[in-house]
């Protein structure tokens, strides 16, 4: 279902001339009421009543991560005190956390935005949410609730961790749709097979999964595994939360951007032109409806590449490839750049290979090491030392092929590597030590 039908399948150009209208009055308030803003433009030499297209938008300078920080805590929002109802703040990976700010029609707009999501993920007001996202400064939990309220659905506010009592939860109250990081949905899967509980027989239909990167066979892997439909929902705290894109459950193929309140751009990360549609490169969004943390062409570091075609769901929205990881996500081993996401796709090649694993990587004297730490099943790893090693060689060999880089593969038991109630850890490398 189409929750929105008039902004969901509106012809291009209504969309565009919207984005503009909107987007004129966001950098007008920016540029009034954020100094950090009002010096970008002035950098520019630029007034925002230059921008008459959305052309103009190439113009105006980035965003970037580091300018929220500098600006930490509240420093980038556009509202007094007074009018901002709700705060969230991203961890990362590295130092500061970001902090975000909503006023009441910025929460309203979010949860109009997760119920559209939500509903394009496959959820109706009939269905249960079973909502594993992590309750707190971390966007999903909420995010997820308030759009499942505005859905009419209704919505068990689960959060992350106890998942044993998460398992008795799904048995005894039936929810049809499961909310969580891919990562803790494979791990909620494996809790249930201990206790005897077949995720096969429970009533899912379908689950809509985000917040880190999964690849295609990682889909696969988790349909086959908990007998549902896996659509992948992106977003970003500084953007708004999740709600910002998700894939349709009629085509899977592709993230719809909610146009009607971000625009989208791809740069190329090095020389920040804007790409064309099809080309793969940094994803930028510039916020035109948000009202206390308006973001103007704010670099997002994730990688993806936006298309225009139509889709078979009837939503006119361009729609974003999967990210498959962050600029800042690249290792570089020994001169070779490698993704989490690609080593993810070679070993679910694998027969008897876990989607649990780790990258290790190190520096030992001048040369980077890569380590792949990976669980293999029960019965392979009870095979004889032979075919492990065996096994071990051939995973080595295929990155070698695919990526180029030269890794040492350890197969380790089941559950060897911690699991992880929201974002997964993939990545461990000891050289930032
Ligand atoms: O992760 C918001 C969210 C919550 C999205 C629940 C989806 C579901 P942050 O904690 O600020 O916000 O982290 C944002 O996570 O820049 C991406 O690098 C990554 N990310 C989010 N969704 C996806 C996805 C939430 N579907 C950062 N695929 C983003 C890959 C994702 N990476």
């Amino acid at each position: 279902m189409i929750f929105d039908i008039e902004f969901e399948t509106m012809p291009r150009e209504a969309l565009e001339s919207i984005q503009l209208r909107r987007l004129q009055a966001t950098l007008e308030r920016a540029y009034a009421t954020v100094p950090f803003y009002r010096k970008q433009f002035e950098k520019a030499g630029l007034k925002p009543g230059d921008i008459r297209s959305l052309k103009d938008l190439h113009q105006v300078p980035f965003t970037t991560k580091q300018d929220l920080r500098d600006n930490y805590p509240f420093g980038m929002f556009a509202v007094p005190m007074d009018n901002v109802v709700r705060i969230h703040a991203s961890s990362g990976t590295t130092g500061q956390p970001t902090v975000v700010g909503y006023t009441a029609r910025d929460v309203n707009t979010w949860a109009t935005l997760m119920a559209r999501s939500l509903s394009a993920g496959g959820a109706t007001r009939g269905d249960i949410i079973h909502n594993a996202y992590g309750y707190g400064l971390f966007t999903g939990g909420l995010g997820v609730h308030y759009g499942a309220e505005k859905l009419g659905a209704s919505v068990i506010p689960v959060s992350g961790g106890n998942t044993k009592r998460q398992i008795v939860i799904m048995r005894d109250f039936g929810p049809t749709i499961l909310t969580a990081t891919p990562s803790y949905a494979l791990h909620l899967a494996e809790v249930a097979e201990e206790m005897g509980v077949s995720f096969r027989d429970l009533k899912f239909k379908y689950g809509i999964f985000g917040a880190e990167p999964w690849s295609e066979k990682m889909r696969d892997e988790i349909e086959r595994k908990l007998g549902l439909v896996a659509v992948d929902i992106y977003g970003l705290s500084e953007v708004i939360g999740p709600g910002v894109a998700i894939e349709c459950h009629e085509a899977k193929k592709g993230l719809h951007i909610f146009e009607d309140h971000f625009i989208p751009e791809i740069i190329d990360p090095a020389t920040g032109d804007v790409l064309p549609y099809g080309q793969t490169g940094e994803l930028v969004f510039t916020s035109v409806t948000k009202e206390a943390f308006p973001v103007i062409r704010y670099r997002t570091r994730d990688i993806s590449a936006l298309h225009a075609e139509p889709c078979i769901c009837g939503r006119t929205l361009v729609r974003m490839d999967k990210v498959s990881g962050r600029t800042d996500d690249m290792l570089i081993i020994r001169g070779v750049n490698v993704f989490p996401s690609q080593i993810e796709s070679v070993l679910m090649e694998m027969e008897g290979v876990s989607p649990h694993y780790q990258l290790v990587v190190d520096r030992e004297g001048n040369l980077d090491t890569l380590t792949v730490r990976v669980e293999v099943d029960e019965h392979v790893f009870s095979d004889e030392v032979k075919r492990l090693q065996d096994l071990e060689r051939r995973i080595s060999k295929n990155i070698k092929e695919y990526l180029g880089v030269s890794a040492k593969v350890k197969l380790v038991e089941p559950k060897a590597i911690a699991r992880s109630e929201g974002k997964a850890i993939r990545v461990i490398d000891n050289r930032k030590l």
